[in-house]
């Protein structure tokens, strides 16, 4: 690749001439010219610049002697071209083609160009040539750029970011290194540039550590122990969730362009866990607000509680069955109970900007409005309030499950009663976030057991229970409709889950 820099300083460039780049230069692997402008100058005074036309402040660079340097500079001879193969990844040409015109590309830096990116250096490093016109003062005069774009020149005016600059010259370093580095054999180790492709889902880089384990009161033994186990693949998931966490903290911008056919089941959980939710099929992740109901909630609440719990019951039950438990016991009423009474705990899992209308793999799917609830639970302590009743709803505590004793002697049984997510965001990590809430919730609540009973077949369920820590118990039947159907009953622990 050949490299052109055409600048009024063209010593500011010779730090080109060190490090990897300039090792690279030295080994031919770059071949890099650094340009004065002022030799294409004609005038005693080796002018380049003028006053604005139409007036204002500043002084503007002179297109006749950019077009002078550029027409030299864009004609230079190039390195000769890798022999076809020699290029990785390249295509073949059709047979009987005749050779390309090597791909020559001005780069012009300026605040109001395209924004450069990976994606631009990725690009550019497939050129034969690169010339970057550095300009000084206001800039260089609009009629150069667009001589060359139609005179077939490839042109890319190219900001690297929203700040201004004396002159384009520290943002072709920038772009130069950006570029340089993703040539063969320019960086040192190459796998470097492998990994960064392979977290190409478009996160950040998770924390890197090395030793000391513990330093300055920080021990990572303890902090994160998976680190030292020698487990890859647990550690790889360890470093994903982290690098989403950080993606989600500091880009959320990010967040909103990732592409979900890119994320497996451990990512979508990672994500909910930070506010964004990744349906299967959909394109892009949406916010996800997980937060206490309230009472405006309760007619929509109702609502998805009468679509999701049909899908909990086994087949055998009918259709009236089911009607009769829903009427009985989902009804907005009893809810606005639960949401009344201290010793119910009901969150909402809210998309609130809604989810766009999927046309992925041809499957349009209906879109969901802003604010739609889309997940709920349920979780009731068995705490008598003065009249000594029980929270409504609240199941008889099936004998399986047993309550330990806290440090004053006193244990408290907490029924995890619901914890559904509508279908069409079924394994999006929604279910495992109310999941790890409920479980603190029911800490809150001083619970030294919280346990739940769910539908013997459905092992999806049991499945997403056992993966935030619940353990199966026993069984109970239990009454849907007058029907009694089997249940398997599933306990946790849920003491210190705040601090996880
Ligand atoms: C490149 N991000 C920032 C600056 C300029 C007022 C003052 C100066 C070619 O025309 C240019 C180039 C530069 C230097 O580049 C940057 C830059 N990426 O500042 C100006 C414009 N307006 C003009």
């Amino acid at each position: 690749m050949r490299l052109d820099v055409v600048s009024i300083f063209p010593d500011y460039l010779r730090v080109l001439e060190l490090s990897l780049i300039g090792r690279a230069a030295t080994d031919g692997l770059l071949d890099l010219h650094v340009h004065d402008l002022r030799d294409w100058t004609r005038d005693r005074h080796r002018t380049v610049d003028d006053t604005p036309i139409g007036g204002g402040a500043g002084m503007v660079m002179k297109p006749d002697v950019w077009g002078a340097a550029l027409d030299d500079v864009l004609a230079a001879p190039l390195p000769a071209a890798p022999a076809p193969g020699n290029v990785k990844d390249a295509p073949a040409p059709p047979p009987g083609a005749r050779p390309a015109e090597p791909r020559r590309v001005l780069v012009i830096p300026t605040p109001s160009g395209d924004l450069f990116t990976q994606r631009t250096a990725e690009d550019l490093a497939g050129a034969a040539q690169l010339v970057f016109a550095c300009g000084r003062y206001e800039g260089i005069d609009a009629r150069v750029a667009e001589y060359y774009a139609a005179h077939g020149v490839e042109v890319r005016e190219a900001s690297i970011g929203d700040y201004v600059l004396n002159g384009g010259e520290a943002a072709a370093l920038v772009m130069i290194e950006a570029i340089a580095r993703l040539r063969p054999g320019v960086l040192g180790n190459p796998d470097s540039i492998v990994e960064e492709s392979h977290t190409g889902a478009g996160l950040l880089e998770y924390p890197v550590y090395t030793r000391p384990v513990a330093w300055r009161g920080r021990d990572l033994s303890t902090e994160q122990p998976v680190l030292l186990s020698g487990d890859h693949a647990r550690i790889a998931r360890h470093r994903r969730d982290q690098a989403i966490t950080r993606t989600a903290v500091r880009r959320p911008d990010l967040v909103a362009g990732i592409d979900t056919a890119l994320l497996d089941a451990g990512d979508r959980v990672a994500l909910a866990r930070n506010g964004w939710v990744a349906p299967a099929g959909g394109s892009h992740p949406v916010p996800l607000v997980i937060r206490p109901a309230r009472e405006p909630d309760l007619d929509a609440l109702a609502d998805l509680a009468a679509r999701t719990f049909p899908d909990a019951c086994p087949s055998f039950l009918t259709a009236d069955q089911v009607a009769a438990h829903i009427a009985a016991n989902l009804s907005p009423q009893r809810l606005a109970t639960w949401l009344e009474d201290p010793r119910v705990v009901l969150t909402v899992a809210e998309l609130p900007d809604g989810l766009p209308a999927l046309t992925c793999d041809g499957a349009a799917a209906e879109p969901l409005p802003r604010g739609a609830l889309v997940g709920y639970s349920a979780v009731l302590a068995e705490l008598p309030d003065a009249d000594g009743a029980l929270p409504v709803g609240l199941d008889p505590r099936p004998r399986a499950v047993t309550v330990p004793d806290d440090a004053d002697g006193a244990g408290l049984a907490v029924e995890l009663s619901k914890v559904y997510v509508d279908a069409r965001l079924r394994g999006s990590g929604i279910a495992a976030v109310l999941l790890a809430e409920a479980i603190c919730d029911a800490d809150t609540l001083g619970a030294t057991v919280l346990w739940l009973g769910t539908n013997d077949a459905n092992r999806r369920a049991q499945k997403a229970y056992r993966r935030v820590g619940f353990r199966r118990a026993g069984t109970r039947t239990y009454d849907v409709g007058g029907q009694q159907c089997r249940d398997v009953v599933m306990v946790v622990d849920p003491r210190g889950s705040q601090q996880a």
